[in-house]
Parts: C-alpha cells; sequence; structure tokens
C-alpha cells in the first residue's frame, strides 16, 4: 500500500508539474526489479537504440546511445504488475481526481557512456491521440539517479506554458528549441535524483530530458505512462491499445506476478 499523498504534494504537482516520491518501492524490491530486468532474454532482444541529435557531432557526449524498450500494452509480467499496483496508481487518482488507464511503458536502459535527451514533453509526443493533456509518467528508479549517471532533469513549473511545437530530432522528437531556450531562462531546472525504489510522477506537459552518463555506474529505470480515465480519446485506433481503468493491484497481486515472471526468466536461462 501507498501512503497517500498530502494536500502539499498535491498542490506541488499541480503546480510545478512534478512530484517526486521517495521509497515508493523498498531498495530490496527495486533491486530484484532490476535483476529481473537484467536477466530477462525479451530486455535485451526488444531494446533499440534511441537517438536523440540530428547528427553526431551535435551529440554533447559523442557516445553510443541509450536503449529503451517500449511497450504499448499490459502483459502478465513484472513490469506490467507494477503499472497497474495501487502503489504506483493511488498517487496517480489523487493527482487526477479520477482513475487512470495505462497507455505505454518503457525500460530505459542508460549504461555507462551513454548519451542523454533533449528537453521534450510527453504530451508533445501524445498529443494527436488525446485531446486532453491529462497525462503523465511515472520514472521509478531501479539505480541511484544522480547528477553524474544523467538523473532526468525537469523545468519546474513547465507544464504551464502548455503543450509546445515538437519537431523531430534523431529517432526522436524534441521541443521547439527557443521556447525551450526561454523557458530555461525563466524558470528552474531541476536535477531528479533518486535512489532506487523512489517514483518521479511528472505532468505531460513538464519538459523535461536528461544528460549524458558520464559516468561508471548505470542508469536503470521504468517509465510508465497513463491518461486519466476522463480523457477522451481523439484517435479511435489507441482505444484498443488502452488498459480499461485500473483497479490498482494489492501488493500480493504485485509479489505473485513478479515471483511467476521470475521463475519463468530462470527456467528460459537453464
Ligand atoms: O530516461 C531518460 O533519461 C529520459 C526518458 C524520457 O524523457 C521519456 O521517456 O520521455
Amino acid at each position: 500500500m501507498s501512503t497517500p499523498l498530502t494536500p502539499e504534494q498535491i498542490h506541488h504537482f499541480q503546480t510545478h508539474g512534478y512530484l517526486i516520491v521517495e521509497s515508493l518501492y523498498t531498495p530490496a524490491e527495486a533491486s530484484h526489479i532490476r535483476q529481473i530486468a537484467e536477466s530477462d532474454p525479451q530486455v535485451a532482444a526488444q531494446a533499440k537504440s534511441n537517438s536523440n541529435y540530428d547528427e553526431d557531432s551535435k551529440n554533447p557526449s559523442k557516445d553510443i546511445d541509450p536503449r529503451l524498450v517500449y511497450t504499448p500494452n499490459l502483459a502478465d509480467d513484472t513490469y506490467s504488475a507494477i503499472a497497474q499496483s495501487q502503489r504506483l496508481t493511488a498517487p496517480l487518482e489523487q493527482l487526477f481526481d479520477d482513475q487512470v488507464r495505462h497507455y505505454y511503458h518503457l525500460k530505459t536502459i542508460k549504461n555507462p557512456h551513454t548519451g542523454g535527451w533533449q528537453y521534450h514533453q510527453d504530451y508533445g509526443y501524445h498529443y494527436k491521440e488525446f485531446f486532453y493533456p491529462s497525462f503523465c509518467s511515472v520514472m521509478l528508479a531501479l539505480d541511484p539517479a544522480t547528477r553524474d549517471n544523467g538523473c532526468l532533469r525537469v523545468v519546474k513549473d513547465s507544464n504551464q506554458l502548455g503543450r509546445l511545437e515538437h519537431q523531430p530530432s534523431g529517432s526522436q522528437l524534441i521541443a521547439n528549441p527557443q521556447r525551450v531556450e526561454m523557458a530555461l531562462a525563466e524558470m528552474q531546472e531541476i536535477h531528479c535524483e533518486m535512489q532506487p525504489g523512489s517514483a518521479l510522477y511528472f505532468h505531460g506537459n513538464i519538459l523535461h530530458g536528461s544528460d549524458p552518463n558520464l559516468s561508471e555506474q548505470s542508469r536503470w529505470a521504468l517509465i510508465f505512462a497513463y491518461v486519466a480515465a476522463k480523457n477522451t480519446v481523439v484517435l479511435p485506433e489507441v482505444e484498443k491499445g488502452l488498459s480499461p481503468p485500473l483497479a490498482g493491484w494489492s501488493d500480493d497481486e504485485v509479489a505473485a506476478a513478479t515471483a511467476r515472471h521470475w521463475d519463468e526468466i530462470q527456467a528460459q536461462l537453464m
């Protein structure tokens, strides 16, 4: 069970566009999830390089790209169990005063000496699919996330700008660089350092990105994306992939799904 958010935490998210909830999962739980992700043959097979820069010469890290696994649907595995966990979704329900629907989740694999992400908004990507920006991503740290290994950076209050224009860069979209520059001139950039098991809730319209990981410490994380149940789906094909409003799995249900998944992985590795 997660501890309900306080009115101050809700106000923080609604005003500034982000909220760090410390120890949503314990360090031991986060370490086991990390072990599962690292041993999971599907993660290794599905991880794709994520390039944020049109030209390698503009990439400040000049290093290899971080990798990413994008998963649009819920499955019978650890990641989907966490995506549906009451621990993770109960705060979302408080933040949006509504139930939430799962849209996708990501494993972000930022190993030592891999590149960063340029500033963007998640609703900047998903504007075409949803009528309202009632969209939230949740990053669950599996490794310590520090300035050195390229923790997520957010621009505090940039959620208040509305959805900015985005343009392609590498294999991704980035927010209009002039607007980003203006935002950085008058808003505060926050480095969201987190311990494993802590979670960052960030609004679909908050500008976020990350520096390259120039350290020797990996920075793996899971990111779960949700929309408020009352959001209007614009594209009919998106409706099919969205989960129903989530009921919130208990800790026991999550633990059982995780144990099942771990057994399966071990059997595959034998
Ligand atoms: O993992 C990161 O550093 C950035 C991830 C991100 O920005 C995203 O998934 O939208």
